[in-house]
């Protein structure tokens, strides 16, 4: 049977590099059905970035697929800023085989099934999705229902079917490997920016745990509550494989929570050092600063770690507690400093713009950033997307949007809410972010020493481009003097790049 899974990257960014990764999920539902059907079944992955100025050539790249590969069944991965294009892949399959069964999976079907259902899919997956996809192919192959298959919801009549909810794999270490032989991982090189802001660099993501047990009020819940990780062993199994056949020594993690528990990830780090491998590792997401300790921090470096983010959100406790994010801001701002001084470049996410957020508070965000180690820091505005808890408390306090523009809004994008100051407003503050972070001779001089430690000069120049786009000054208004003078050549040159600024990080 022929299997066509593609991953959906969709961007409203005017960027030079789209932010695309290479799909672990369908890595993993390819491996799974590999493991069960053998070789009955033959799969291809593919990867459609999509944006709203190219349709046309998005439909005819599927047609092409669709000729190409004649598959019987088509997989689709999608967040739910992806919901535009999965709507054109689905009806280009069904307009090419209106039999091609359709089923999607993923963050946007987990969240909202009724919405992704809207699209013309057979059915969808929700949550973990290797026994799911499996299961189904099972049925297909046999040529049996599959409305009875754990895991799934559908349409009928017109009304939204759940199956049994499909139990978590318990222990991951049995979970059949990513099929890595399906993803060319040279062919991302050099084109798209990686989620540690990389683009020249061929590397290949890790999951080393799933599910994540806290409970911020923004986040989606994809992979579950229940935490599960991997056996050290069984990671550097993993790094070792693709080291040995791919040649791959520049490792992305891309875990919720990769320090729960600090003696593992100690473990996963022993292991990378006592071997004979030369690599580097980046965090660009995972790490809870208020769970670092200077031991992991400095067996993270030893590793080969060069890249780390922080993600602090917001520097009010009263926040912190509401989000239920809970972090101990001092003990993150420690880590910072201790992982910064360890060489490891640190970036710093913040979050302006939460329900009932103050003016005061968000310059208390800035200030933190500010007083940090940090290297880098991105200011996100919040977005309300439905799904998460924090859209349904925005709209006990009234606040209300359509559901279309609320998902037509890039996560970098200024978007209104029940905060306690105006839109305008809230965009000005982020640019001050911006300009106060990085717009001083300090963290000129910090990133200019520590970038090259794992950045090329031309990230870097991307690097510093991104801060003077959505600064939100020209040229003109930046006082004379040594800040000004090392920019200018970036000022000139975004001058040319782009005027959405409020479209870039
Ligand atoms: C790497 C990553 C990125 C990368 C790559 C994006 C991408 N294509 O995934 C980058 C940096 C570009 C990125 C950007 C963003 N991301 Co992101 N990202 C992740 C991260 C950390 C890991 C993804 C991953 O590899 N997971 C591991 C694999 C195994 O899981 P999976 O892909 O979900 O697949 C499993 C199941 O979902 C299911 N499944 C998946 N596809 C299919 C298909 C079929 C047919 C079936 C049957 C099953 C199935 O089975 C798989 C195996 O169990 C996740 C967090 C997470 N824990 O997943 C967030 C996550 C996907 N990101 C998220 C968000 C919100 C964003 C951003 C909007 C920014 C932000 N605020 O964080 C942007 C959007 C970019 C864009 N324009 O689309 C949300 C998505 C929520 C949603 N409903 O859309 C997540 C879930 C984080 C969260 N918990 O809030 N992200
Ligand atoms: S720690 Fe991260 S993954 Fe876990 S709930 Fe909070 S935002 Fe989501």
């Amino acid at each position: 049977m022929r299997i066509l899974l593609i991953d959906i990257l969709r961007t409203t960014l005017d960027v030079i590099w789209p932010a695309v990764e290479h799909s672990l999920g369908l890595l993993y539902l390819a491996a799974a059905v590999r493991r069960e059907h053998g070789d009955r079944v033959e799969i291809t992955i593919r990867t459609l970035v999509s944006n709203p100025y190219t349709a046309e050539t998005e439909q005819r790249q599927v047609e092409q697929w669709l000729d190409e590969f004649q598959p019987v069944l088509v997989g689709i991965r999608s967040l739910t800023l992806g919901a535009p294009a999965l709507r054109l892949v689905t009806e280009t399959v069904k307009a090419w085989d209106p039999d091609c069964v359709i089923t999607a999976g993923g963050p946007f079907a987990t969240d909202a099934p009724e919405t992704a259902l809207a699209a013309p899919v057979d059915c969808v997956a929700i949550g973990e999705g290797e026994s799911t996809f499996a299961a189904l192919v099972g049925r297909l192959l046999a040529n049996d229902g599959w409305d009875d298959v754990p895991g799934l919801a559908f349409l009928r009549d017109g009304k939204l079917v759940r199956t049994d909810p499909r139990p978590l794999i318990t222990d991951l270490d049995t979970a059949a490997p990513p099929a890595w032989d399906l993803v060319d991982l040279e062919a991302f090189n050099n084109r798209y920016l990686t989620f540690t802001s990389k683009v020249f660099a061929k590397h290949a993501n890790i999951l080393s745990t799933r599910g994540c047990p806290y409970r911020c009020m923004y986040c989606h819940n994809i992979l579950g509550k229940s935490f599960r990780a991997r056996s050290p062993g069984h990671v550097f199994a993993e790094i070792r494989h693709l080291h040995d056949t791919q040649g791959v020594t520049d490792f992305q993690f891309v875990d919720d929570i990769f320090n729960l528990d600090l003696d593992r990830a100690k473990a996963i780090c022993d292991l990378i050092i006592a071997s004979d491998l030369d690599l580097t590792l980046s965090f660009p997401n995972g790490v809870r600063g208020d769970r670092m300790d200077t031991e992991l921090i400095e067996k993270m470096a030893a590793a080969g770690t060069r890249f780390m983010s922080y993600a602090v959100e917001t520097a009010s406790p009263r926040l912190q507690k509401m989000i239920r994010k809970n972090l101990d801001l001092d003990r993150l701002f420690d880590a910072i400093e201790q992982t910064t001084r360890a060489g490891i470049i640190t970036r710093g996410y913040f979050m302006l713009g939460f329900p009932g957020e103050t003016e005061a508070e968000a310059l208390a965000t800035i200030d933190y950033a500010n007083r940090s180690a940090l290297c880098g820091a991105t200011f996100f505005t919040v977005v309300y997307y439905p799904g998460t808890e924090l859209y349904e408390f925005a709209r006990s306090l009234g606040y209300f949007q359509d559901e279309e523009v609320i998902l037509e809004r890039e996560y970098v994008q200024v978007s209104d809410g029940p905060y306690d100051f105006t839109v305008d407003r809230l965009r000005e503050l982020k640019r001050q972010a911006i300009r106060e972070f990085a717009f001083t001779e300090a963290r000129l001089d910090q990133a200019l020493t520590m970038l090259p430690r794992y950045f090329t000069p031309r990230e870097i120049d991307a690097f510093l481009m991104a801060y003077v786009v959505s600064s939100g000054v020209t040229l003109a208004e930046l006082p004379a003097g040594p800040v000004h003078d090392r920019l200018e050549r970036y000022f000139l040159a975004a001058e040319r790049f782009s005027k959405k600024a409020d479209f870039y990080v």
